[in-house]
């Protein structure tokens, strides 16, 4: 058993444009996350990863860099980073920064000097074909709409942009870029941060030639050309020798389509790349082939399947994160439980499987607060470039108004990124002034100022949570047992460690279930040390809807 900090501890994610503002403008930023330190501290958590802070144009609110060691000025200034990392430390807690290095802005000024001539010393910075206006190179869907490859006149050729037009991808191949990425990487970590969420790290290398997807009419993402690409360990085995081994930090990679044989390789104990990724496999389970858009029915057992095939395939040898929302996912409890009358069993539900399976759990801010998707009526009033772009694109196809809003319902990033809920106050308490992006009229029911001091809430349930996996290593280290793969209502596993057993049954419908346990466990001997509803009379009883339970037991000990 590899003991390590960060597989010890819980994550709390912050999008800073939609934490707190404290300057009323109508944007979180750096002062308001300040004044919130004792509110995470009294969650419990002991990282904190911050979304983007960086000077950026915001075409993707900050994961468009146009200076990587300054600070956005709507966000405040260096100084207030540098409180912000003390207030953090002086409290117990650690920071870790979103490392965006496929790519930068467009505004940034490498890329400024690269689009000057073919022969400048920045040209070789970014990833550029020859051609003609008419004739693009290839046939790679953007992730955010239309071709990969933007056209410059003036030089007579393509710039690659796996994302927008506005984030031209950097070119790995080329060891200044290399270079000039580890001396900031050190930059910040000198300063006292304590790791990098590595953005969409498995897409730096990039197959040789640009070559189509076959067999395909229009364009279309073309993931096996550019993700967990030929050189991908080469660069992140770099990284780690020349920077990361020097700093006792942790690292967590974002890697879409990756499956567990191939994550090993990413986070494998003797790799020397990555402490976690963020794998994409229980993400894609409402999605049909060609992209998430692509909207279809999830299915259960495949959800349990695959979190199960992560527990068992990871364990012993490599560490998994665990989540089911952030930034770039929809609130997840209508996604994988229900946000109408069961939505705070269904919050507590979610949150008790992502704090009793091996790997670190990762909140995204509100998940603590069970807050749910927005729906506006106007594709005005979104803000997110993927979600603009996507309207846009299917609009001119011809596609029905209600048909393109129903998928951004219930797939668009901004159902994530609308202002945390504070209060009842105008605005949530998020600001005084109206937001950057409309506040969910659901803050009048969820907000964190009701919440606060209600025994019941999915707050308190939280830190709840988190305190019970300090308490418990079964939680943290055990090995894991899916104990009714095939059951269409209930997840039910086993954690064992030594002589310490956890047996956690989850129902994942409205009806009730009949209870079921093991054979091999004798249920008189265990205790249940953590329930979303009122305890049961007896250890046995059904299971009611949404319901989950945690139950235990130690060898000898006091329990
Ligand atoms: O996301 C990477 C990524 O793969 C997303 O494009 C994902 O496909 C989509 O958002 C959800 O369907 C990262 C960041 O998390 C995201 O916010 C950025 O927009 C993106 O990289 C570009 O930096
Ligand atoms: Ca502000």
């Amino acid at each position: 058993m590899n003991k390590q900090w960060w597989k010890e501890s819980v994550v709390y994610q912050i999008y800073p444009r939609s934490f707190q503002d404290s300057n009323h403008d109508g944007i979180g930023d750096l002062g308001g996350i300040l004044n919130r330190l004792d509110y995470l501290k009294n969650l419990g958590v002991d990282i904190v990863w911050l979304c983007p802070i960086y000077d950026s144009p915001n075409v993707d609110n900050g994961y468009d860099i146009r200076n990587y060691e300054e600070i956005l000025d709507t966000f405040g200034t260096m100084e207030d980073f540098d409180k912000l990392l003390d207030g953090l430390h002086d409290r117990g807690m650690k920071l870790v920064m979103d490392l965006v290095v496929n790519h930068t802005s467009d505004q940034h000024a490498w890329f400024q000097e690269a689009l000057k001539s073919r022969d400048n010393p920045y040209h070789d910075y970014y990833i550029w074909q020859d051609g003609t206006p008419d004739q693009l190179p290839n046939n790679w869907e953007s992730h955010f709409s239309g071709s990969v490859w933007e056209y410059v006149p003036h030089l007579g050729q393509y710039y690659l942009h796996i994302f927008s037009k506005q984030q031209p991808d950097l070119n790995w191949k080329n060891p200044e870029v290399r270079k000039s990425v580890k001396k900031m990487m050190r930059f910040w970590l000198d300063k006292g941060v304590d790791g990098f969420r590595m953005d969409t790290i498995n897409f730096l290398s990039k197959t040789d030639g640009y070559p189509s997807v076959e067999g395909v009419e229009g364009l279309v993402r073309a993931h096996r050309y550019y993700q967990n690409g030929p050189l991908i360990h080469d660069y992140l085995k770099e990284l780690y020798r020349d920077v990361l081994v020097d700093y006792d930090i942790m690292t967590v990679g974002e890697t879409p389509n990756v499956s567990p044989e191939v994550a090993k390789l990413y986070v494998g104990n003797d790799r020397e790349e990555l402490n976690m990724i963020f794998q994409f496999e229980h993400m894609a389970v409402d999605s049909g082939p060609r992209n998430k858009w692509d909207l279809i029915p999830w299915n259960f057992v495949k959800f349990k399947e695959i979190m199960s095939k992560w527990q068992t395939t990871l364990h012993g040898c490599g560490w998994n994160s665990l989540y089911l929302s952030n930034h770039d996912q929809p609130r997840p409890l209508g996604r994988f439980a229900d946000d109408g009358v069961y939505r705070v069993q269904s919050a507590k539900l979610l949150g008790t499987m992502t704090h009793t399976m091996e790997g670190t759990p990762y909140i995204y801010q509100g998940e603590e607060l069970g807050m749910v998707n927005v729906r506006f009526s106007d594709i005005s009033d979104y803000q997110d470039v993927q979600t603009v772009n996507l309207y846009a694109d299917l609009s001119a196809k011809g596609v029905p108004h209600a048909e393109i809003m129903q998928k951004i319902y219930v797939k668009g990033r901004d159902n994530a990124r609308t202002p945390m809920q504070w209060s009842r106050d105008r605005f949530a308490g998020f600001s005084d002034v109206q937001p950057w992006l409309g506040v969910n009229p659901s803050y009048l029911a969820i907000n964190a100022a009701d919440q606060e001091n209600d025994p019941n809430s999915v707050l308190a349930y939280y830190r709840t949570l988190i305190q019970m996996r300090k308490c418990y290593s079964v939680f943290v280290y055990g090995d894991f047992q899916d104990c009714l793969p095939e059951h269409p209502q209930l997840y039910a596993y086993r954690r064992t460690l030594g002589d310490e057993q956890a047996f956690v049954i989850l129902n994942f419908s409205n009806q009730e279930v009949p209870f079921w346990s093991p054979d091999e466990i004798n249920l008189d001997r265990y205790k249940i040390l953590l329930c979303n509803e009122e305890l049961p009379q007896n250890n046995n009883e059904a299971l009611r809807p949404y319901e989950a339970r945690v139950y235990y037991y130690k060898e000898d000990g006091d329990q």
